[in-house]
Order: structure tokens, then sequence, then C-alpha cells
């Protein structure tokens, strides 16, 4: 692919030029080579990045389907982040007497009165409003780009509407402008919710029996992928505490302190919450990954042999046993008909790597793969960490300064438990990364424009593509499939075992479907022309 590289670049003015360069990658799994990303996009490049404010509302938050989240701001941002992301609650006051608001879009409606004048008192007034309506236990408040130019402070009306109204009220200055992508705001919601929620209640007693707790962090419900992670953890004998925050509410987090261990699904948005919650709490952290099946398995092992208990360690083996034997007729279908044909994979900041062990259960190879936002140590591995520099769009975030709790730290493990588990093969506060998981020669592209897309595709021809919502009808209209990775289309859940079987049969029918064959790409039309 070294002979493409020069084809995504070679229309770009010189300086765009070099600075695209740098990040674009000829994997070599053994040696990782560094890779350019988490750096601003070239303004006029047509990215497909979202903002701080996106990936700190949307993501983290959003899925909390009790807390009442009103966006500070005009009424657009909170209208544009209604419900397209298909994060599934399976709360409904009909069901259990748990509310869930996720159907609801609250906003403050900045118009330009508060733009002049200040938008605080509006803000304390829809605070007031949503507390009298939906007596929720918490409401969070999130600034839109406008409020931060203002300078209205959420934090001193939250803190003044939590003492007036007697609940939880905490603020976000998640200002869309603040970073360069969405990963700005996990970190600055990572850090309200460690800050303003977790460890704020406990369980009784009777709810600690089960020493297999877990929290699942970095799992968000998209088209009901926690639910059917919740299935397999029941099955398996796994007490799940809290997902952040997936099919979450309110008090899971409040309480999550409370795991034994935390696994970390989606390391780019969460790394953050595990980092701090084993400072303070002692809770170790393992990465997992539960897209595909033999992932799956190999991650449910994983959380057995931290436990290390002999009966649990024997349930989950009889756990996966039953799920693949049910799984595996249809993948080897699935497979006889899908086997060798190419992806390519271009989504957020874990996906694009979790999603290449699905596809490598039905015999795909990803020839290509990159992220929106990732940082180097999702590409490269967690060795990288201590080697990134500091920015000043990164030193603008705040880094909370964490210690141990006086009364809240327990260790959960002693350190020789914890060297005979590494001895064994788990590595705890660890991710590896995408690209030692990748074929050798395969190319990675961070933050990819719209142009090197088109130039990729034509260069590979791939079967199909993996992407998101900006281009999907563009990649579709050059007679190539998108999948979308982010909301599923209309799909899922693709998680675990049930979840995998969906995807495998998905993909099957849109790899295979005849209609791709009638759309003559424009590379093919003007060679038509020419002639
Ligand atoms: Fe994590 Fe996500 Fe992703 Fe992400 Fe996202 Fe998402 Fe994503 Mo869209 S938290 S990084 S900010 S796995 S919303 S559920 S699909 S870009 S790859
Ligand atoms: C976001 C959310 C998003 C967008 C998806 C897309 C999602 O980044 O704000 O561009 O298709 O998953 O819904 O990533």
């Amino acid at each position: 692919p070294s002979a493409v590289i020069s084809d995504l670049v070679t229309s770009y003015p010189p300086k765009v030029m070099r600075k695209r360069r740098r990040h674009i990658i000829v994997n070599d799994p053994q040696e990782p080579d560094q890779i350019e990303a988490n750096a601003r996009s070239v303004p006029g490049i047509i990215t497909t990045r979202g903002c701080c404010y996106a990936g700190c509302k949307g993501v983290v938050l959003g899925p909390v389907s009790d807390i009442v989240h009103i966006v500070h701001g005009p009424v657009g941002c909170s209208y544009y982040a209604w419900m397209t992301r298909r994060n599934q609650s399976g709360n409904s006051v009909d069901t259990n007497g748990v509310p869930n608001y996720i159907n609801y879009a609250f906003t403050t409606d900045l118009t330009e009165h508060e733009i002049i004048f200040g938008g605080e008192k509006k803000l304390m007034q829809a605070i007031r409003e949503a507390n009298e309506i939906f007596h929720p236990k918490a409401i969070a408040v999130f600034s839109t780009c406008p409020v931060g130019l203002i300078g209205d402070d959420v934090h001193a009306v939250a803190a003044l509407a939590k003492a007036e109204l007697g609940i939880n009220v905490f603020g976000f200055s998640c200002e869309g402008y603040k970073g360069v992508s969405q990963s700005a705001g996990h970190h600055i919601a990572n850090n309200g919710l460690f800050k303003n929620v977790v460890g704020t209640e406990d369980l009784p007693e009777e709810e600690l029996t089960n020493p297999f707790r877990i929290n699942l962090l970095g799992e968000y419900n998209i088209g009901g992928d926690a639910f059917e992670l919740e299935r397999v953890f029941e099955k398996c004998g796994f007490d799940l505490v809290s997902t952040f925050s997936g099919n979450a509410q309110y008090s899971d987090l409040a309480h999550a302190q409370e795991a034994n261990l935390n696994v970390v699904m989606c390391h780019r948005s969460i790394n953050y919450m595990a980092e701090m919650m084993e400072t303070k709490y002692g809770i170790p952290w393992l990465q997992v990954n539960f897209i595909g099946a033999e992932s799956t398995a190999k991650s449910l092992r994983k959380i057995a042999r931290y436990f290390g208990d002999e009966d649990l360690i024997a349930r989950v083996e009889q756990v996966i046993a039953e799920e693949m034997a049910e799984l595996e007729p249809i993948r080897q279908d699935v497979r006889s008909r899908t086997q060798g044909k190419t992806v390519m994979l271009y989504v957020g900041g874990s996906r694009a790597h979790h999603y290449q062990a699905l596809f490598a259960d039905i015999g795909m190879p990803t020839v290509a793969a990159g992220y929106e936002f990732a940082h180097r140590d999702d590409y490269e591995g967690s060795r990288v960490t201590p080697t990134i520099k500091m920015d000043a769009d990164s030193r603008n975030i705040e880094e909370l300064s964490v210690s141990a709790d006086p009364d809240e730290f327990r260790a959960r493990k002693t350190t020789e438990e914890l060297l005979a588990l590494e001895a064994g093969g788990l590595k705890f506060a660890d991710y590896e990364g995408m690209m030692p998981e990748m074929a050798k020669d395969a190319l990675v592209i961070d933050d990819i424009s719209h142009h090197e897309l088109e130039v990729l595709i034509e260069y590979y021809k791939p079967a199909l593509i993996c992407s998101g919502i900006k281009d999907k009808y563009v990649v579709e209209k050059m007679g190539v499939p998108c999948k979308q990775l982010h909301n599923y289309d209309y799909g899922g859940p693709y998680a675990g075992f049930q979840g995998a079987v969906n995807f495998y049969q998905e993909i099957d029918r849109v790899v295979n479907a005849a209609v791709w064959r009638f759309i003559t790409p424009p590379w093919a039309k003007q060679t038509a022309n020419a002639d």
C-alpha cells in the first residue's frame, strides 16, 4: 500500500500533505510505527469528527436513563443530539418504576437575549421546572459553545440548585470547541462523574453477597449490546454492579465503587474512570472485547481467571461451550459465503479495532482501518502512553489529582496475587491497541478525510466499508455497501454471542446482495467516457 499513500496526499498543498502524511501508516504488528493522532484536523478538509459536547453529553452521560440531561445552549444543539446514537434503555416507568428520560430532549433554548444579558437565570429556571415536572434523582447540565463564550457559570448555578432542591445537580463545561474532537468530552465527562457521582451511595450488605462483582466500563448499549452482555454475565454468575453507561441508572454509577473488578470495553472513552477508580478505591482493571464470539470467550475467561474460583471458571467454560455450539453452524454457513471478502473500517475510537475480531470470525480480512479521534495508545498500545507529548489542546482539559481514599480504599488483591495473575498472562491496566492485532502491511489512517476515503475505495475496492452517517451514502453511490458501525443502522445487538450471530447474518446479506453490481462507480464511468 506504500503506492497508495502518495495518491492519498498528492493533491494537497505541501503543508497539508506533510501534516496528513504523519497520520498514515503501513502496519507492522511487531513494531508499530508512531502515528500522529489526537491532533487538530486541517481546516477545509471534510473530516467525520464530532465535538467535545457530543463526547460528553451524547456519548458518556446521555445513556444514563434516569438523569434529566439539560443542554444549556441554543435549541439546535439539543435537537441534533436527540436519539440518533441508538443508545437503548431497558427501564420504563411502566415496567419497573424506574423513570426513563432518554426519549426527551431538554434544552434551555438560549436566544440572542441570553447571549447578550447572560443565561444563568434561564438555566436556573429550567432546572427548577424539570425538577417540578419529573422529580428526578439527578439533573446534569451540559454547556454548548456559546455558553463558554458568554461566560455563564454553570457550576455555580448547579451548586445553588443542588442546595435548593436537595437532589444532585452537576454541570459540565463541555463546550463543543474544546479539544480537537469528541475525545475531550469523554475526559470531561469522566471527571464530572468521578467528582459528583461515583462513591456517593453504598449498596446494602445483602447485595454484596456475590464476590464476583464487576463494572463494565465503556459499553453504551447501542442497538441493545448491553442487554446481551447482561444475559451472558448472569449466566456466568458475574454480578454486574454498573455499566458506564449503557442501560445505566444514576444509582448504579453512584455505587460503582462496590465492584471488585473493572472491565474496560471502549478504552478511549473511559480509561480515565478505570485509572481514577483504581487509585482511589483499589479496583484493578482489565481490557476486554465483547465484539466477536472468539473475543467474547477470551474476555469471559479473563474475568473468571481474575477471580480464580474453580466453580466460576468451570461455569464460564460451560457457558462458552453452550453458546459456541449454538453459534458455530451459523458461523460456518455464513463463512462459506464471506470468506476472503475484504473490509475497511473507520469508526470513532475503539470499534475500528474491536469489529476486526467479528470479521475475522467469518473470514473477512481488514485491509485498512482508522479512528476519528483515538490517541496514539489506542493505535500502538499502552506502552507508548508515557511518550505521548501533551499539546495545548489536551492541556486545556482538567486532569484530576486523585489519591487513595483513607476510608474507602481496599486492595482487591495482594501484590503477590496480582503478580501471579500477571505471570499467568493477565495484563492489568493495559491496552494492546489496534495496530499489533492488524495484519502486516494493512493500512492504518487517522482522522481520514473524505477525499482520502474515496482514493482508498478505488485502490482497495473492498467488499464492505464500515463507518458512519456522514459518508454512508457517498460510499454506497460508489457501489460499495456501507454498514454503519456507530448506530448499527437499524440493527443490533452485535456484542456477545447472540450479537455475533446477528452480525454474521447481517453482513452475509449486505455483502452478497445483488444490488451493488448494478451501480457503476465513478472511476468506471470516467473510463467509459474516455473511450
Ligand atoms: Fe467508544 Fe463508543 Fe467508539 Fe466512542 Fe463515538 Fe459510539 Fe464510536 Mo460513534 S464511546 S469511541 S465517541 S465505542 S458514539 S458507542 S460509535 S464514535 S467507535
Ligand atoms: C457522535 C455520535 C456518533 C455519530 C455517528 C456518525 C454516534 O460522534 O457524536 O457519524 O454516524 O455513534 O452516534 O459517533
